[in-house]
Order: structure tokens, then C-alpha cells, then sequence
């Protein structure tokens, strides 16, 4: 599937954003020419996410169901003539938060990036690098390859640090603006997207690849289904119609989740944790066969440890052909397994770990937490696993859900809002990834009518994402502003409270503009 290339914004937008979207592209299209005096050729564009369910299991490589929203990121594109040196000069349309710069591409070597710094460019030059890397392969035939230079306006209007992964929107959009500068015609959705995942986390975070995959894959009006094992393959999945409809409600917190500064004592710890709990298990069990190498960010993952379990006890062959039923209850196994055979509440130490997998305290570093320094002393692999397990039952459960659902609406909506309030509670007490204010925000939409109500994202702060029959939305909008925003931001102004709840339809994945 290659990335559509659109002529209109109708291609990319609902009808309803027409507006809004336009006065936006012209306004971004005329600052170009303002600042460079030249046309833009181009615009690239990936949509933020919303995840509806499956948190924090995409690096253990289970099955998640994301959507892509409205908000995205555009880059105004102009290629440098390649008889020049390659300089990329990039600004963005809110150049206080995000001021120009200027670099050259280095002829020889790696694009330089200084992940300990909190650097808005870098998220294009993570892009840039895996572009380089990847027509560097490609093209080898050709001499060694060096990007051209570009000039770029970017404007985004995912909320940063809000749990909508602004991110990956970025990562996406310059990984897909630096294939087209380099005359690359038509772009591949699964090179563009791994690519993407990859290079996203030269940026300082360990991150699975859900974010990405919705924001290159979505289509306008369905959800996305992710699978990473075998291979990343996506599938888009309808709402099934209800009587009374149902909305996907999204609402910030305004607490800031920054996984650069909280990193080692959150996501990437939690990273290290599924990958040591999957090292750890396959011990216990004395699985013969060594976990398989795959593209979890450490390498092996506790869907490998599932997969060769099974293989092994139960001589599958392959356990990635597996049914829906089967895995269901190989899951309903694992937790089991889980349970008696993690049993420690308070956490495994580092001498705990390394005494069961025979290797010294420098091993268990350099193999695990060499790459994103991690701060633990203990490591929470009961919960951790038990998490994982569930949440990847729940998705399961919700798909199907989806795909043959209930005759009465409502049992349907109750039991998709049942599914996402247990991810819920799993995310404070088994992967203790919420916050005061998110338990908050859900409690509060729970009690106005949504039928289920959970943090979206990695957590710690950032979004929420809530299932509410229309007839219900008002209500709860009210009892959010109310008891949440005007309570705990009494200056909070008009407009950001506007900004701080939207219903949002599953938009449109990754698209080129041409200008001309
Ligand atoms: P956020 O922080 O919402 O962008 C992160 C990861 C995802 C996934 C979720 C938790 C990145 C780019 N994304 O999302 O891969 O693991 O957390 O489900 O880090
Ligand atoms: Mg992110």
C-alpha cells in the first residue's frame, strides 16, 4: 500500500474541518513564501493517534487498537537544489515554542543527534536519519547517498507532551517528507512506518511502534487493528452502528508527560521490565530454544516468550498461526502462569534477576539497560506480565466485540466501556501508569454517563480517552469543567478549555499534497 497523494483537502479532512483547515493551509503555505521566498512543492502530513485499547503492550508485540484524529503535523516542503551543500533551514509556524534553525547534512556518517537535550528539530532529524539510512541501502548501486537539502515550515496541531503522540506525527511527517525531497515517488506504508518506528527512537524513548502504525495507516471512519508478530500488518475496523450512538471523548489532564525527563523511571524502565520478565519466565520454564530476536525495542519480548512457550510445551509449530480462540485461552494460561509462578508483590533486585539467569549484574546491564539508562531497584515483573497478559486478552476480547456484536446496543457499549475500565484499573495498580488527575478525569466521566473511561498514551499524565452515548456527551463535558478544569486551573481561559475536550472521528492516515 503506498501513501495516497492528495489534490484536495478533501482527501485528508471530514467535511466539518473544511473550514478551519483550510484558512490553516493557506495560512502556512503564504508563510512560506513569506519566509523563503519561494513556493513550498510540497506539503507532507500524519495525524496524531488516539489509543482506544491495548496500552503499553505494542513493545511486548501484542495487538493493539488505535485510531488516528483530526489534529496532525504538516511540513511546507522546498528541495534545495542539489548542486548546493545540503542545508536544511526548518522553522515552524509557533516560533516562540519552537524557534528556526539551520543545519548542514553531513556529507559522510551518521546525522548527529543530541538526545539528552530536549530539541524540537530533533524529531526531524531522527526522520531524516532513518530516510539517509534507508536510500543509503537502496541506492548503493548509485554511490554513496547524501540527502539534498530542503527548506521547511512545520505546523502542528497535536497538543505536545499530550498523550496523543505528537511525536510520532512529527517522526512520520520528516521520515515522509525526506523519502518525497529525494525523489522518492511513490512511498511504501510498511517501509515508511517501521522506518519511522526505528528512527523515533534515536530520540531518547524505547517506544513500541502503535503510534506510527495509526498514524501512517489510518483511514478516514475506521479504527486500526496493529499486529507486530509475525510482521506489522494492519487491518481497519468499523464501529458496528448503535442506537444510541456512541463517541470516543478525549480529554487532556494538562499534566505534561514527558518521557525524556521521566524516562529511566518510566516508560523505558517499563520497557526493561516486560523484556526482563519475558527473559525471566522463559528461565523458569526452562525453555530449551533461546528467545527469538525480534523488533521489540530490546530485542526479545514477552510475545516471544508466549510464542515459544507454546511451541515448546505444547508442540505447535507455529504458534503465530494461532486462532483467536486458541491464543484467548494461552493467555488465560500465561496469567495463570504469571501469577504462580512471579510471586514476588515487591519486585525482583538486579542479584535476584542475574542469580536466575546464571550472569553477572554487568551482563544484565550491558544486555538491557545500556541503551536507555533505566533507575530501579527492584523490578516489578508480577505486575508488569500480569498487565501485559490482560490488556492483550482485553484487546482481543474488544475486536470481537467489534466484529460480531451483541443484538442490543447497549450490551454492546457496556461491554466495550466494561473492557476499557479494566484497562484502567490495570494501568494504576499493575502498571502504575496513571496519575491523581487521570483516575480523576475518568471517575468524574464515569459518573456523568461514560460507559468506559481510561488514560490514553503512555500515561503519567497526558490524555484520556472515554466511550460515551451522544445523548451523554454534554454531561459529561459539564461535569469536567466543573469539577475538573475550572477547579484546578480557576485561570484557565475559553479557549483552552475548548482545547481540552474533543470528540473526535477516526481520521485519515499519512498524505502528500502537492502544490504545484
Ligand atoms: P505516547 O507517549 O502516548 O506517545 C507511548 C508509545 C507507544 C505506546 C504507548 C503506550 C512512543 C512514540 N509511543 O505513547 O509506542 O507504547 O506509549 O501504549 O513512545
Ligand atoms: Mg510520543
Amino acid at each position: 500500500m503506498e501513501v495516497p497523494i492528495a489534490t484536495s483537502l478533501r482527501d485528508i479532512y471530514p467535511e466539518e474541518a473544511i473550514p478551519v483547515e483550510s484558512k490553516r493551509w493557506e495560512r502556512l503555505l503564504a508563510q512560506f513564501v513569506e519566509r523563503y521566498e519561494r513556493q513550498a512543492d510540497f506539503v507532507s502530513r500524519s495525524p496524531g493517534r488516539v489509543n482506544i485499547i491495548g496500552e503499553h503492550i505494542d513493545y511486548s508485540l501484542y495487538e493493539v487498537l488505535p485510531m488516528a484524529v483530526t489534529a496532525d503535523f504538516l511540513m511546507a516542503v522546498a528541495v534545495r537544489p542539489s548542486s548546493e551543500k545540503s542545508i536544511v533551514r526548518i522553522a515552524n509556524m509557533q516560533s516562540e515554542k519552537f524557534p528556526a534553525r539551520e543545519f548542514e547534512i553531513p556529507a559522510e556518517g551518521e546525522i548527529p543527534i543530541d538526545a539528552s537535550e530536549l530539541e524540537w528539530t530533533n524529531y526531524f532529524k531522527s526522520g531524516l536519519r532513518g530516510v539517509t539510512e534507508l536510500l543509503q541501502k537502496k541506492r548503493s548501486d548509485k554511490g554513496h547517498f547524501v540527502s539534498v537539502g530542503m527548506d521547511i515550515l512545520c505546523d502542528g496541531t497535536v497538543p505536545s507532551g499530550g498523550g496523543l503522540s505528537s511525536s510520532a506525527a512529527f517522526v512520520c511527517t520528516s521520515a515522509l517528507a525526506a523519502l518525497k525531497a529525494n525523489g522518492e515517488e511513490k512511498v511504501d506504508k510498511t517501509e515508511l512506518c517501521e522506518l519511522a518506528i526505528v528512527s523515533e527512537r534515536a530520540v531518547g524513548v524505547n517506544s513500541g511502534g502503535m503510534d506510527q502504525s495509526a498514524s501512517v495507516f489510518s483511514l478516514r471512519g475506521s479504527a486500526l487493528y496493529v499486529s507486530f508478530k509475525p510482521s506489522l500488518q494492519t487491518t481497519a475496523i468499523e464501529f458496528p452502528k448503535t442506537n444510541p450512538e456512541f463517541a470516543f471523548v478525549i480529554a487532556q489532564s494538562f499534566v505534561a508527560a514527558d518521557k525524556h525527563t521521566t524516562g529511566p523511571v518510566c516508560y523505558n524502565l517499563r520497557v526493561v521490565e516486560c523484556t526482563l520478565a519475558a527473559v525471566f519466565l522463559a528461565n523458569v520454564f526452562g525453555l530449551k530454544r533461546s528467545l527469538p530476536a525480534d523488533s521489540s525495542p530490546l530485542g526479545v519480548s514477552l510475545r516471544g516468550f508466549h510464542d515459544t512457550y507454546f511451541e515448546e510445551k505444547e508442540g505447535i509449530a507455529d504458534n503465530t498461526k494461532a486462532s483467536v480462540d486458541e491464543f484467548k485461552t494461552q493467555l488465560q494460561k500465561l496469567i495463570q502462569l504469571a501469577e504462580d509462578y512471579l510471586p514476588q508483590e515487591n519486585g525482583y533486585s538486579r542479584s535476584e534477576i542475574c542469580s536466575l539467569l546464571g550472569v553477572s549484574e554487568d551482563e544484565l546491564n550491558s544486555r538491557f539497560m545500556s541503551k536507555f539508562p533505566v533507575r530501579a531497584e527492584r523490578f516489578m515483573l508480577r505486575q508488569r506480565a500480569l498487565h501485559v497478559f490482560n490488556e492483550a486478552l482485553r484487546v482481543l476480547q474488544f475486536r470481537q466485540l467489534l466484529s460480531s456484536p451483541p443484538e442490543s446496543s447497549e450490551n454492546l457499549v457496556k461491554s466495550l466501556g466494561n473492557l476499557m475500565n479494566e484497562t484502567q484499573t490495570s494501568c494504576r495498580e499493575l502498571y502504575d501508569c496513571s496519575c491523581p488527575e487521570l483516575d480523576e478525569l475518568c471517575d468524574l466521566a464515569r459518573s456523568a454517563g461514560s460507559a468506559g473511561s481510561r488514560l490514553t498514551g503512555a500515561g503519567w499524565g497526558g490524555c484520556s480517552v472515554h466511550l460515551v452515548p451522544k445523548d451523554k456527551v454534554d454531561a459529561v463535558k459539564k461535569v469536567w469543567e466543573e469539577k475538573y478544569y475550572r477547579k484546578r486551573f480557576p485561570d484557565i481561559t475559553e479557549a483552552k478549555l475548548k482545547e481540552a475536550v474533543v470528540v473526535s472521528k477516526p481520521g485519515s492516515g499519512s498524505t502528500i499534497f502537492k502544490v504545484t
